[in-house]
């Protein structure tokens, strides 16, 4: 077998996002598209005599994708890659993966909560030997590499057989297809109590798990209905698609509409859940009762130690911006550890890796902990029937007695998506410009108590991350936040972070909405949003 070192240049706009580069289905397969962007990885990290992991969420391209990376890593001198039977990974499960075998790191394919197909997206990321996501000083360098790019290197092979599990050798490098679900699942019994959960769903416990067409489907099926003894077909939509069905693998109530209906239908089962793309992210919904993502965290936090993971209590929680503050309430209470990031995973990997933080969770529908470097789906939801097999209450209970103890933060995100770029961007700069003249000002009845766009520090190294996102706040603790998307791929996404502070025994159980009117109000008026963008009402509203 022969290694080809194909001539190329530069393709414009091979910039990672928030989570890996993210394009249209058609733009990744064109030509030199998917090899100069590896080939940028393999020259940033270096390949020789490497050990990486590979898989994928299984949408389309996934597998010709994956037979090009072995290829290329092979080429590159490449000492063993791990790959997931039929190239499917949960990123979740890629991440562990990485850590249990030591490896230098891997390559997972997804678009996450984008939609796949021909004509939808797909995404490549790198994550490093910790099992997290590239940090931005690596991707930046990725990036780099992609502007100067001359040439790569390609095996000149045939496809590997990655069916079936087992050992295979492409030119001098290793490749094993293993099981993408048996590991990640022992990984979960370690950190939960299998027995107490089986014993629920013995009793009559009833779920519904919704793995939306996507990549979650054999871990949940596996986890769920095989070793817990959920009963059959509380799992749908658990077959991987490589277009997911045609569904928006989004893990929301908006695109999560089926499983919405059900729970909040006569009859309803106990608990649903519902996971993304890649089976990173996790919506938890209790009969009639919508847990929101930052809800979900705190908690999570404030229960934790009643699963066996985490019985000798939390180092700290650290949340992204523009979660709500609910997780940094349980923190104090706790007495311990919280931080706040800017918005994406690899932020919260130097706090995981220095032992600061254990639980960790974004406002998108994201939680984890120190278990693997990624947020996880399925643990959260195997967290929460821990809680729910101890607690012996319903979802809706022990909400409302989180509030009564802790207040609760209202919150809600309004997406605008598909704007104008020049439009979004323009918005945004006449935005952060009004910011030093905003203290003092009254909005809708509001008093601003400051306003800036978040930078980060990174406690552990030092690290600087400016222009984060822009924060509005409060002399009542309410917040705006505002910020585009890094991960969409059409146009811009503008998201509209809005939260709002009622300390209780009253008013603690009001539609979001209508308890946030003020503070969406305001955000209209201070940042012209209609005047910009042409819109008033969201696409999307979680
Ligand atoms: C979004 C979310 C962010 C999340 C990221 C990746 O980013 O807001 O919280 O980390 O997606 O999630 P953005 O830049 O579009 O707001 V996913 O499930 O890729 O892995
Ligand atoms: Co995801």
């Amino acid at each position: 077998m022969t290694v080809h070192t194909i001539q190329t240049q530069p393709i414009a706009g091979q910039k990672p996002g928030t989570s890996g580069l993210r394009k249209k289905t058609p733009v990744f397969m064109g030509r030199h598209y998917l090899e100069n962007f590896v080939q940028a990885i393999f020259d940033v990290v270096g390949a020789e005599g490497k050990t990486f992991v590979l898989g994928g969420d299984g949408r389309y391209f996934n597998d010709r994708a994956a037979q090009v990376i072995l290829r290329m890593a092979a080429a590159n001198g490449a000492a063993r890659v791990i790959v997931g039977q039929g190239a499917i990974l949960s990123t979740p499960a890629a991440s562990h993966l990485i850590r249990l075998n030591k490896t230098d790191g891997g390559i997972i394919m997804s678009a996450s909560h984008n939609p796949g197909g021909p004509h939808e997206d797909f995404g490549v990321k790198f994550n490093m030997s910790n099992g997290g996501p590239a940090p931005e000083g690596v991707t930046e360098a990725m990036f780099q590499r992609t502007t100067e790019i001359t040439e790569y290197k390609m095996l000149d092979a045939h496809d590997v057989d990655l069916g079936a599990v087992g050992r295979h050798h492409l030119g001098g490098m290793i490749v094993d297809v293993v099981d993408p679900v048996s590991d990640y699942a022992a990984l979960m019994e370690t950190l939960f109590d299998f027995p107490a959960i089986a014993a629920m769903f013995k009793g009559g416990f009833r779920m519904r798990m919704d793995s939306m067409c996507a990549v979650t489907g054999p871990y949940a099926v596996e986890i769920l209905e095989n070793r817990l003894g959920a009963a059959t077909g509380t799992c749908v939509n658990a077959t991987p698609l490589p277009d997911f069905g045609g569904m928006h693998p989004d893990p929301n109530p908006t695109w999560a509409k089926a499983l919405m209906d059900e729970m909040f239908g006569a009859d309803a089962p106990d608990f649903g859940a519902a996971s993304d793309g890649d089976g990173d992210r996790n919506m938890v919904v209790g009969a009639g009762a919508y847990v929101s993502p930052s809800d979900s965290l705190a908690v999570l936090a404030a229960n934790a130690h009643l699963a066996p993971g985490y019985a000798r209590g939390l180092a700290g929680v650290a949340r992204s911006m523009p979660t709500s503050a609910a997780a940094d309430r349980v923190a104090d209470a706790l007495g311990i550890g919280k931080y706040e990031t800017p918005t994406g995973w690899k932020f919260f990997g130097n706090l995981l890796d220095a032992g600061r933080a254990t639980l960790c969770g974004e406002e998108s529908f994201g939680t984890g902990s120190d278990h693997v470097r990624e947020k996880d789906g399925l643990w959260a939801v195997l967290l929460w029937l821990n809680i729910l097999a101890v607690r012996k209450q319903s979802v809706a209970t022990i909400l409302a007695e989180h509030w009564a103890k802790f207040g609760r933060n209202y919150y809600s995100r309004h997406d605008f998506e598909a704007i104008a770029s020049d439009k979004a961007d323009a918005m945004m700069a006449a935005l952060r410009a009004s910011l030093p003249a905003l203290a003092g000002r009254v909005v809708e009845g509001l008093t601003i108590s400051a306003a800036d766009d978040f930078a980060y520090t990174d406690p552990v190294d030092g690290s600087v991350s400016q222009k984060q996102g822009v924060r509005i706040l409060f002399e009542d603790g309410s917040r705006i936040v505002l910020r585009l998307s890094g991960t969409g791929t059409d146009g811009a996404t503008l998201r509209l972070y809005l939260e709002r502070y009622a300390a209780g025994p009253e008013g603690l159980d009001r539609d979001p909405q209508e308890a946030l009117a003020p503070v969406i109000r305001a955000a209209h008026v201070l940042a012209g949003i209609e005047g910009y963008t042409g819109r008033v009402t969201p696409d999307v509203i979680t």
